[in-house]
């Protein structure tokens, strides 16, 4: 009976060998790519499971923010172009990267299944491909992999991205033997040889679209709080008010979806040369003494006349008092911001020292909008808005030089905002009457140095007549005007407006565009008074 038995199984995996295999071995290839497509689908639907309850990255955003840093702005600007805006170029992007993993994942169950032909041991191939796989991610990634989006700082958040990776390669791995031997499984009558397991390819390939349907699900979760709705959201038009509301206040990230941070988890440290490393939790942030500084932003790819500017009251502390505390040590040349999404930038100790630099955990009266910075995020009057750490956990101070996100692609490496002035009415026709009076509003921005005075031309800047001041603000906030124009005559008039700033400096006349330092010039409207 039991040779018998033992009798049909060699029966049945010659023919299986000969009928099945060897004529057809692209059946088996086949069979090693349908193993492969589920056994990536079941990693990708681990990853963005993974990614959604605990923050940890995804291989698709990690790679994003990696290329940032390795392609030009040229190279930047043109694929922007080419993806229709920065939105389109981050879901082609994140898209990308999931269809190359299915790919690889498909490949590689291709190569598994013809390896698997020839060898007793196929799971040493799976384990090979994994490691091989985990290890060329991780250093490709390294510099992105203290991602943590739930707001782990960079050290822990690299130990839980190293891991989640590890995890979800091998349930690839796993998914991928399993999956294989499943459809390859010989069975002991010889007349189901040819039938059996065609139909478990069939049920494989259903658990492949159920996974499908899954990883589709999460996508579309995610897509529900990308950051498409409001990146690069500007606040401009006729009704800009001298403080933002929290809700129209201008937005940019680099990110497919924001941090969102948990205070359980979220931490600020402050290290390196250091004596007294410390690590804060909100609540320990929250009881330092706290002021409130009115502070404008503007992002360096702000265009003349844009709207990438806004204004707010923030609630915090001075940066120098988390820095003072921690004890500097000397030879420091730098201090590193990192924001929980990977997202770093830098300036000189002296610049992290000034008093406005600012930590900040309330906006307008009420807690940081997550799309701001939540529960903490940095200011930096005078620079730019990319030194604006948002959703910062860590705070290095370090002795050699070091790029933030953006500069490492060639912006900057000044990132001193240049006296601005914009209109609030673009283009416009006006009817004339004789002796009327044309209010034209604007404001005008000088870094950390104040608005001093604002004058426009009506004849394209041959003459300048003095505006009228309507909101000062601060040194480091804008200032609005109003000029009062009075047009002598029906025609058509090209409006041109220039600031400077309290030490006297004038806004500089040349036209410059915003790539990589900031716009420069000054801003024009056409107006046609009509008679
Ligand atoms: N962590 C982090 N901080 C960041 C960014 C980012 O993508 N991640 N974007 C920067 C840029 S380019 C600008 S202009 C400002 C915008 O701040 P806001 O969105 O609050 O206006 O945040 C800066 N800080
Ligand atoms: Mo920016």
């Amino acid at each position: 009976m039991h040779i018998v038995h033992r009798h049909s199984v060699d029966r049945a995996e010659r023919l299986e060998t000969d009928g099945g295999r060897a004529p057809a071995g692209w059946t088996a290839l086949a069979r090693g790519a349908l193993a492969g497509m589920a056994a990536g689908l079941a990693m990708t639907a681990l990853l963005l499971a993974l990614r959604e309850v605990l923050g940890l990255p995804t291989p698709s955003e990690m790679v994003g923010d990696r290329l940032t840093a390795f392609i030009t702005i040229q190279q930047f600007f043109a694929l922007l172009n080419q993806f229709g805006g920065y939105e389109g170029l981050k879901q082609a992007g994140g898209g990308g990267v999931i269809a190359g993993q299915l790919a690889v994942g498909v490949l590689a169950g291709v190569a598994y299944a013809g390896y698997a032909r020839s060898s007793q041991r196929p799971w040493l191939f799976a384990l090979a491909v994994v490691g091989l796989l985990w290890l060329l991610t991780v250093a490709f990634l390294w510099p992105n992999l203290s991602t943590n989006y739930r707001g782990l700082p960079p050290d822990y958040a690299r130990i839980a991205t190293l891991t989640s990776l590890l995890v979800a390669y091998s349930t690839y791995g796993l998914v991928l033997v399993v999956a294989s031997r499943f459809v390859r499984t010989r069975v002991t009558n010889a007349e189901h040889t040819q039938t059996r397991p065609g139909r478990r390819a069939f049920l494989l390939g259903g658990v492949g679209a159920i996974l499908a349907v899954a990883t589709g699900g999460l996508l579309r979760q995610l897509a529900q709080v990308a950051t498409f709705a409001y990146d690069g959201m500007e606040y401009r038009g006729e009704d800009v008010q001298p403080i933002t509301p929290n809700d129209r206040f201008y937005t940019v990230t680099k990110n497919i979806v924001d941090p969102d941070p948990t205070t359980a988890v979220w931490r600020l440290e402050v290290g390196g040369l250091v004596d007294h490393p410390t690590t804060y939790t909100f609540d320990q942030i929250r009881a330092l003494p706290r002021t409130t500084q009115e502070t404008t932003l503007m992002c360096i790819s702000n265009y003349l006349g844009g709207g990438l500017m806004s204004n707010a009251v923030w609630t915090g502390l001075p940066l120098r008092d988390l820095i003072m505390a921690a004890g500097p040590r000397p030879g420091i040349a730098k201090v590193v911001l990192h924001g929980a999404d990977g997202y770093t930038d830098t300036y000189p100790l002296d610049k992290a020292l000034e008093p406005t630099t600012f930590v900040a955990y309330e906006m307008n009266g009420e807690p940081l909008p997550v799309r701001h910075g939540y529960p903490v995020r940095i200011l930096t009057p005078g620079l730019f808005g990319e030194k604006s750490v948002k959703w910062v956990t860590r705070i290095e101070l370090v002795d050699h030089d070091v790029q933030g996100f953006y500069e490492q692609q060639g912006w900057g490496p000044n990132f001193v905002i240049p006296i601005r002035t914009t209109f609030f009415a673009g283009d416009f026709d006006t009817p004339f009457t004789p002796g009327g009076r044309i209010p034209i509003r604007g404001n005008a921005f000088a870094g950390n140095h104040g608005v001093g005075s604002v004058e426009v031309s009506v004849d394209g800047g041959q003459t300048w007549q003095a505006a009228r001041i309507d909101y000062p603000g601060t040194n480091i906030t804008w200032a609005f005007w109003t000029f009062d124009w009075q047009p002598s005559a029906p025609g058509d008039y090209l409006l041109v407006a220039r600031a400077k700033n309290r030490q006297g400096q004038l806004q500089d006349s040349q036209y410059r565009d915003t790539a990589p330092e900031g716009a420069t010039g000054y801003p024009g409207v056409n107006v046609r008074v009509t008679g």
